[in-house]
């Protein structure tokens, strides 16, 4: 069996019941073969970027132990939101539910199919607050710590709700 890979996701939605979608994938991703689920990070509600008039975003991201192929994963990523109703429409336009493949241990690859590291943490709050609170000391595979790399992001457009997805609604 190969060895595990220490992967994190990114798990975004912004349309419909954006609690449920999220926990209806962290209950997925803990069910997938050959893959343990580590931790979730605190939650936040997050302004959508984008095109449009959209619903903001609900972002954390997940710890996962995984010894699936990227690809193999990305696939059951892609199963996971397909049956979260997600339909492709427009670029970066509202979804249901978006998981993205943030890390793959110190894995890099650059295809259309799949990039890794995912070629937007760097530039986005809604991805490095979560990841940052989760796993403080990781760095990315050029060596960048998460934390600096957060350190130079505003908070603007993100709110805290905490490790509890529930409580979104109070983060208005
Ligand atoms: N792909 C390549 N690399 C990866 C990777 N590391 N992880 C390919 C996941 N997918 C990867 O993605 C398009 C294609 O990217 C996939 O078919 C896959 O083969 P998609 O999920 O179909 O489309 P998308 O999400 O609209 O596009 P993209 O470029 O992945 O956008 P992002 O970067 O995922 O951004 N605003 C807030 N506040 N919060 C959000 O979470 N998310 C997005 C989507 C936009 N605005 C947001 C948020
Ligand atoms: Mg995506």
């Amino acid at each position: 069996m190969a060895a595990e890979a220490r992967v994190f996701v990114g798990l975004g939605s912004n349309l419909g019941d954006r609690v449920a979608h999220v926990r209806f994938a962290m209950h997925e991703l803990a069910r997938l073969p050959r893959t343990r689920f580590v931790a979730s990070s605190p939650w936040y509600r997050s302004a959508p970027v984008g095109p449009g008039v959209q619903e903001d975003y609900l972002n954390g991201v997940a710890e996962l132990r995984s010894s699936l192929a990227p690809e193999t994963l990305l696939d059951s990523l892609q199963r996971i939101e397909h049956a979260a109703g997600r339909v492709r429409t427009l670029r970066w336009g509202a979804r249901t539910l978006d998981l993205d493949l943030l890390l793959y241990g110190v894995h890099q690859q650059a295809s259309t199919r799949l990039t890794l590291p995912h070629p937007r943490i760097a530039e986005r709050n809604f991805v490095l607050f979560p990841l940052s609170e989760l796993a403080p000391s990781l760095r990315l595979p050029d060596g960048s710590r998460v934390q600096s790399l957060r350190a130079r992001l505003d908070a603007a457009g993100l709110r805290r709700v905490g490790m509890n997805p529930e409580a979104l609604h109070a983060a208005a």
